[in-house]
C-alpha cells in the first residue's frame, strides 16, 4: 500500500528551509511542523479536524460490517483509513484514525461507540469506589496503535503524522455523564460538589492522556493535538481551578519530545489565554473568533489552528472561497497559521469541496 504522491505539495514549490543544515527527517521539517514552531510559509500548511470518516465513501466501505472500536484495535484499517484523506485531498498533515475513549476502553471502562451517538459508558464514573476502577495506561495496553503509527510513518514519507489524545475534561464528561452531553451538568455537580474526587479522577485521566501522546510520538508521530473539545462549556474561573492544571500536566512533561503540540477546544473564545498557558505550542480556535482577534487575546507569538466554519462548505463554492481567503488573512496576524475547519467534517460535506480549500490554500502561495 503506497500513498498516493499529490501532484504538487508545498515542499516542491521553491519555499526554501531557513535552517537547512538540520538533520530532520522530512515530515519534521514540513510545513506544519514549521508553522507550528513559529516559520510560517507562503501559504499555511491545511489539514482537517475528522478528514477521515463519514464524508469520504471509500471510509464507508471499508467500515461495513466493521464496529467503530474494532476499527480502532485494527493496524491495518488504522493505516489505510488514516491515509485515505492524505490521498483524495493532498492535504499537510495525516491525523491517527482512533478516537479520545480508545486508551479508556483499552484499560478496562466499559465504552461502545454507538453509530450515530458517539461514545456510551455502561457505568458511569460517579463516586471514589468507580474512579478506583480506572487503572493506570501502559504502552503494552495500546500495541496496536504503535504498530499502526510505525506503519503510517513509512508510508507518509514527508507528510507528517498527527497523534491525538481527548484532554482530561472531555474524557471526564464522558465518563461522568454516561455519553455525549449539552449541558455536562453531572459533570460540573461532581466538580463543585466533590472537588477532591474530580481533581483525582482529571489526575488519572490526565495520566492516562499523556501515556497515550507518548505511545504515539515514541512510535514517530510528528506532532501531537490535545481535543478538549467540551471545555467551552466552563467558565474561565471553572476552567482555571478545575481543569487547566490538568491540561497543563498532560503537555507540559511533553515539551522534550520534540514534537509541536496543538490545543484546542470549541467555544473557547473567552478560554484562548489560559488555554494556551496550559503549554501547547499550538492554540486551536473554533469559528466563534477571528484568528486575527483570538491572536491579540493569546499574546505575542502565539500560533493559531483554525477555523473556517465547518457549515460553511455546504454552501455554494464563492461563498467557501470567500470565507477561505478571510480565514488565511485573518491568521497572518499571529506568528503561525495552520488551516483548519473551526470544528470538524460534517458527515454532509462534499468532499471535493475539501479537495479544492486545499487546492486553493496551497495556491495562495502563488499570488
Ligand atoms: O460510526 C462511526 O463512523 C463513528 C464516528 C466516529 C469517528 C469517525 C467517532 C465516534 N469517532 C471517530 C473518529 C475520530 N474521533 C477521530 C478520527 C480522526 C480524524 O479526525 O479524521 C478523532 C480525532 C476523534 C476524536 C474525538 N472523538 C473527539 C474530539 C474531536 C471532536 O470532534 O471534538 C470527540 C469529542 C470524540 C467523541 C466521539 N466519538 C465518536 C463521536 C460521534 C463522538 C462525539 C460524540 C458527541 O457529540 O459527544
Amino acid at each position: 500500500m503506497q500513498a498516493r504522491r499529490c501532484d504538487r505539495t508545498p515542499w516542491d514549490d521553491g519555499r526554501t528551509m531557513s535552517n537547512p543544515l538540520t538533520p530532520a527527517p522530512a515530515a519534521a521539517a514540513s510545513p506544519l511542523v514549521r508553522a507550528a514552531r513559529g516559520h510560517p510559509g507562503a501559504s499555511p500548511p491545511v489539514w482537517f479536524m475528522r478528514q477521515a470518516g463519514r464524508s469520504l465513501p471509500e471510509y464507508r466501505a471499508l467500515r461495513a460490517g466493521t464496529s467503530m472500536l474494532d476499527a480502532c484495535r485494527d493496524p491495518a484499517l488504522i493505516t489505510e483509513i488514516t491515509l485515505q484523506p492524505v490521498r483524495r485531498h493532498c492535504v499537510d498533515a495525516a491525523i491517527l484514525f482512533s478516537d479520545i475513549v480508545v486508551p479508556l476502553v483499552a484499560v478496562g471502562v466499559p465504552i461502545d461507540i454507538v453509530p450515530g451517538v458517539g461514545p456510551v459508558v455502561a457505568h458511569p464514573v460517579r463516586t471514589a469506589d468507580d474512579l478506583a476502577q480506572l487503572r493506570p495506561l501502559t504502552p503494552a495496553d495500546v500495541s496496536y496503535v504503535r504498530e499502526a503509527v510505525r506503519s503510517l510513518v513509512s508510508e507518509l514519507g514527508r507528510v507528517p503524522l498527527i497523534g491525538f489524545a481527548g484532554a482530561p475534561f472531555t474524557l471526564a464528561s464522558y465518563l461522568v455523564e454516561g455519553g455525549p452531553s449539552r449541558d455536562h451538568a453531572r459533570t460540573k455537580a461532581l466538580m463543585h460538589g466533590d472537588p477532591g474526587l474530580w481533581h483525582a479522577l482529571l489526575g488519572r485521566l490526565a495520566d492516562i492522556a499523556r501515556e497515550f501522546l507518548r505511545v504515539q510520538i515514541d512510535a514517530g508521530a510528528n506532532a501531537v493535538q490535545l481535543f478538549d473539545s467540551w471545555a467551552g462549556a466552563l467558565s474561565l474561573a471553572d476552567y482555571d481551578a478545575f481543569v487547566l492544571p490538568h491540561s497543563r500536566s498532560v503537555l507540559e512533561p511533553l515539551a522534550d519530545a520534540g514534537v509541536p503540540r496543538i490545543h484546542f477546544g470549541v467555544g473557547t473564545g473567552e478560554l484562548l489565554a489560559s488555554m494556551r498557558s496550559a503549554g501547547a505550542d499550538v492554540v486551536g480556535v473554533d469559528w466563534r473568533v477571528p484568528l486575527d482577534e483570538a491572536s491579540r487575546r493569546l499574546g505575542p507569538g502565539a500560533v493559531v489552528q483554525g477555523n473556517l466554519d465547518p457549515a460553511l462548505l455546504l454552501a455554494d463554492w464563492p461563498v467557501v472561497e470567500r470565507a477561505v481567503r478571510r480565514v488565511v488573512a485573518e491568521g497572518r496576524a499571529a506568528s503561525g497559521h495552520i488551516f483548519n475547519l473551526g470544528h470538524g467534517v460534517l458527515p454532509d460535506t462534499d468532499p471535493d469541496v475539501l479537495t479544492r480549500v486545499v487546492a486553493l490554500i496551497h495556491s495562495l502561495s502563488d499570488e
